[in-house]
Order: structure tokens, then C-alpha cells, then sequence
């Protein structure tokens, strides 16, 4: 365990990574203050102002606080070193880290890598930026083998030595653009985990996302040639069947490369054990979540879905000819972009809700569209549509408050509709 014995320790923020990491630090021997900008328990209320009086030996800054914005600046000026809570707490930790970063699929490729490993027979934790920070997880009665990291930009913005076993970098595109200046610098803090990693560091990456040349590169991908790669439904390892996607009960292109990914991080992972990890694992509540397999018409639950890019997303995910259910509240969205998309996957959308007409209308000279005014209506229709090999895609594309009480309360009344008695799962 890192020794802090008669250091000082400000903790910025108190959170859940700033709790947890103050915690950590004093456990490391250090004298520990916690300052937030707001009233917090067991935190000193603090300005910009407070910082410049504070000279300590070590600053732990929270993943929510802009580095570079005066709060922490005025702690940083005149303290020895500034660390995030991951630098922190990876410092405490002995076992195995595979880091996971992306823009999108981290959190299910983060629990796949962790069923994964256990599979194997070693324990591991599922933690970072997803569930509990890696700070209280290092003071775990029994520390486990290995960490599945899912790392933020955030948190990797402000790493020093932080040198992960493995590396997933999943993919990249435009996000919290209300932290960052430009989409190069956003990239350019995920990429910090590359850093520090050695030569023979296994970095799995989707092909084509023009990495810097670090570390054992494996490639993935479910639309291009890449040591892991998608065929008809069937995952390939350099050219030789894996697994097939209807062993597991995750759907869409984008479960296949989130599969890929933590698949290929393992070393010397059998086919077997993976089918087994993954016969059982189920994604994500309300994420392009399969909940049942009716006379082989698939129902996937996506009501996750409240925007215009995550409904996108679910249909060029689709390999099958589909169904989709959508329409919620009008937000005012603009769905006419989404035409040749919809042109190309699906064969009848049924619209429901507040904007359901304008859905129809917007579509009806490219596709076929009915329009309805409830959820349960609207499952009843795909059902009577549906034709084996089919799939029903919930995806609203807008959010759910104009009939339900959130997009949670509206995934579950989609699944309480799917007719249950001839349920195969
Ligand atoms: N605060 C200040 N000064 C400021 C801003 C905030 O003192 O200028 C204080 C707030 O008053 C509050 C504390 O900082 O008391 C909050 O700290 P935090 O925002 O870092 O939140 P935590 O509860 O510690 O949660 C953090 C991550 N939050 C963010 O990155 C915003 C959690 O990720 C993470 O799960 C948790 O640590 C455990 O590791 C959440 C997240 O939204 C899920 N992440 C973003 C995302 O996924 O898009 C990156």
C-alpha cells in the first residue's frame, strides 16, 4: 500500500470518488481535508480564495472538476502534486487492470470483461467511472485479482504513473463539449491511456481509429477486416469461429464489437468458457435489451433510446428485418435525416404517442407506418405483424414523459406488453 505517513492530502470534491478517496488517503497514513464549493458532509466549504491559503503535499482532485478551472488551479499553486482519484487509488492496487475507455459500449464491455475474467477462475471488480470508484474497491476485505476500469476522459486527464495491464479502446465520437475546448482536446485526454503503458501492453482497438502506435495492437471490428471480426452472425478470431452471436443474449452490431473487445483482452480464452460467461449475461436494463424470442421474432427493449442518435445507433445495429416502435414526447425534433436509414432497415414502423403522427407522416412516402395511440397498442400490432426472422425494435427516439414517468417506467411497460406466455429466455 502506497505510504503517506505525515503527508498532507486536500481532496477536492465530495463525492462519491472524493469520499472514497479521502478515505483511501488516510488510510495511507495522510492528513486528510475534503473542500467542495458546495455544503457537503465532512467538507470544508471552498472558493477559489480558500485554495490560494492551502499548501499541502498532494491535491486528489474529483473527475467532475475541471483541472484547469480556478478551483483546483488555486489548490495546485503552491502544493507538491496533483493526482485524480484513479492515480490515487491504482497506486494501492497490486492485481491486474484492464482500463476501458470509448465513447459509447463502456459500461457493458466493462462488465463483460468482468464476467469474463471470472470465468476464467480469478475474481475481479467491475468499477472506475462505472459503479464504485476503484478507491474504495482497493479497500476491499479480499482485493480482487483483476479490475475491469472503465475510465472517463475525466479521470484519465489527470493520471501520472497510471500504467494499466491492458488497454479497450472502443471507439470515439464527439462528447462533453461543456468541458472541452475542441474535439482534439477530448481525444487527446482519453488517449492518456496509452501513455505510460509498455511495448507488449495489449491494446485491443476497433479497426480504424488511428491510434498512435503503443503497445500489442488487436484489432476489432463487426465491418471491416481486424484479428476479431464479424461474419453472418458469428464471431471470428484470426479467421476462426469463436462464438456465435445467439449463444449470448446481447444483440446488434455494437454488443458484437463490445463482445470482441473484452473477448480479446483475455488471454488464451477458450470458446467454451467465454459461451458459458455469456449464455448468462444480460446487458443493461432498457439498452437494445433482448427480452424475448417469440416464435423467433426478437423483441428488443431500447427505451433507453430518448434522442434522435441513440435511435440511429439501434437501427444500424440491426441485421434482421425489423419493426420499429417509436414516439414519445414532441421535443421537437427534426427525424426527417433518419429517412434513408429507415428506408433501409425497417419494414413497418408503427409511431405512438405525442408526436406519433408527425412520425408517420414524416416517413409514410418512404415506408410503411401505422400510427397508434399506446404502447400496449403498438406491441399488439408488431406482434400481429411479425413475421419469423423479424425483430421488434422499442426504440422511441424521444423521451417518454408525455405517457410515462420516465424512460425506465417506459421499458418496463414495453416488456410487461410483450406477450410473456410463449417466452423462450
Ligand atoms: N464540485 C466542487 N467544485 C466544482 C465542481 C464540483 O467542489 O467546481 C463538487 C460537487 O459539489 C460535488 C463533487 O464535486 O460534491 C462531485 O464530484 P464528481 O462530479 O467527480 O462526482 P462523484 O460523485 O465523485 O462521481 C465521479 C464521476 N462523476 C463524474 O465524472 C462527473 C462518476 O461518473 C463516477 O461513477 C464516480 O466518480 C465514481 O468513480 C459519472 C459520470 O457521469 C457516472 N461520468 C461521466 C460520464 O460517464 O459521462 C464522465
Amino acid at each position: 500500500m502506497l505510504d503517506l505517513t505525515g503527508k498532507t492530502v486536500a481532496v477536492l470534491g465530495a463525492g462519491r470518488s472524493g469520499q472514497a478517496a479521502a478515505v483511501l488517503a488516510a488510510h495511507c497514513g495522510a492528513e486528510v481535508t475534503i473542500y467542495d464549493s458546495r455544503e457537503a458532509p465532512g467538507a470544508v466549504l471552498a472558493t477559489p480564495a480558500t485554495g490560494e491559503g492551502v499548501n499541502v503535499d498532494l491535491v486528489v482532485v474529483s473527475p467532475g472538476i475541471e483541472t484547469l478551472g480556478d478551483f483546483v488551479q488555486s489548490f495546485v499553486k503552491g502544493s507538491g502534486a496533483l493526482w485524480g482519484e484513479v492515480e490515487l487509488a491504482w497506486r494501492c492496487y497490486d492485481g491486474q487492470t484492464i482500463g476501458i475507455t470509448g465513447t459509447n459500449g463502456k459500461t457493458t464491455t466493462t462488465e463483460l470483461v468482468r464476467d469474463l475474467v471470472e470465468a476464467t477462475g480469478k475474481s475481479c471488480v467491475a468499477c472506475g467511472n462505472y459503479g464504485v470508484p476503484l478507491s474504495e474497491v482497493v479497500l476491499y476485505e479480499i482485493v480482487p485479482d483483476a479490475i475491469s476500469l472503465e475510465l472517463s476522459s475525466f479521470q484519465l486527464e489527470t493520471i501520472v504513473d497510471f500504467k494499466p495491464d491492458a488497454v479497450i479502446w472502443l471507439n470515439f465520437s464527439p462528447d462533453h463539449m461543456d468541458r472541452y475546448n475542441s474535439v482534439e482536446e477530448y481525444r487527446a485526454a482519453k488517449l492518456r491511456i496509452l501513455e505510460n503503458i509498455s511495448a507488449d501492453t495489449p491494446v485491443v482497438v476497433r479497426a480504424g481509429q488511428g491510434l498512435p502506435e503503443k503497445g500489442r495492437v488487436i484489432t476489432f471490428s463487426s465491418d471491416e477486416p481486424a484479428d476479431w471480426s464479424l461474419r453472418h452472425g458469428d464471431i471470428f478470431c484470426d479467421e476462426e469461429k469463436f462464438l456465435s452471436m445467439s449463444e449470448t443474449r446481447l444483440r446488434g452490431l455494437h454488443n458484437a464489437e463490445n463482445i470482441m473487445a473484452a473477448c480479446s483482452v483475455i488471454p488464451d480464452l477458450s470458446p467454451e468458457i467465454a459461451s458459458q460467461a455469456l449464455s448468462v449475461y444480460s446487458p443493461p436494463e432498457h439498452r437494445c435489451e433482448l427480452v424475448a424470442i417469440i416464435d423467433q421474432v426478437e423483441y428488443l427493449n431500447d427505451s433507453k433510446a430518448t434522442n434522435l442518435h441513440a435511435l440511429e445507433s439501434a437501427l444500424r445495429s440491426q441485421t434482421r428485418p425489423t419493426i420499429l416502435i417509436a414516439g414519445g414526447k414532441d421535443k421537437g425534433l427534426d427525424y426527417k435525416p433518419l429517412t434513408p436509414l429507415l428506408d433501409k432497415r425497417v419494414k413497418l414502423m408503427i409511431s405512438f404517442g405525442e408526436i406519433g403522427a408527425a412520425l408517420s407522416s414524416t416517413f409514410a412516402d418512404v415506408l410503411k407506418c401505422e400510427t397508434v395511440t399506446t404502447l400496449d397498442e403498438a406491441v399488439a400490432l408488431a406482434t400481429s405483424s411479425a413475421e419469423p426472422g423479424d425483430t421488434v425494435l422499442f426504440s422511441p427516439g424521444t423521451s417518454s414523459f408525455d405517457q410515462f414517468k420516465s424512460y425506465e417506467d417506459r421499458g418496463d411497460a414495453f416488456k410487461a406488453a410483450v406477450p410473456r406466455i410463449t417466452k423462450t429466455l
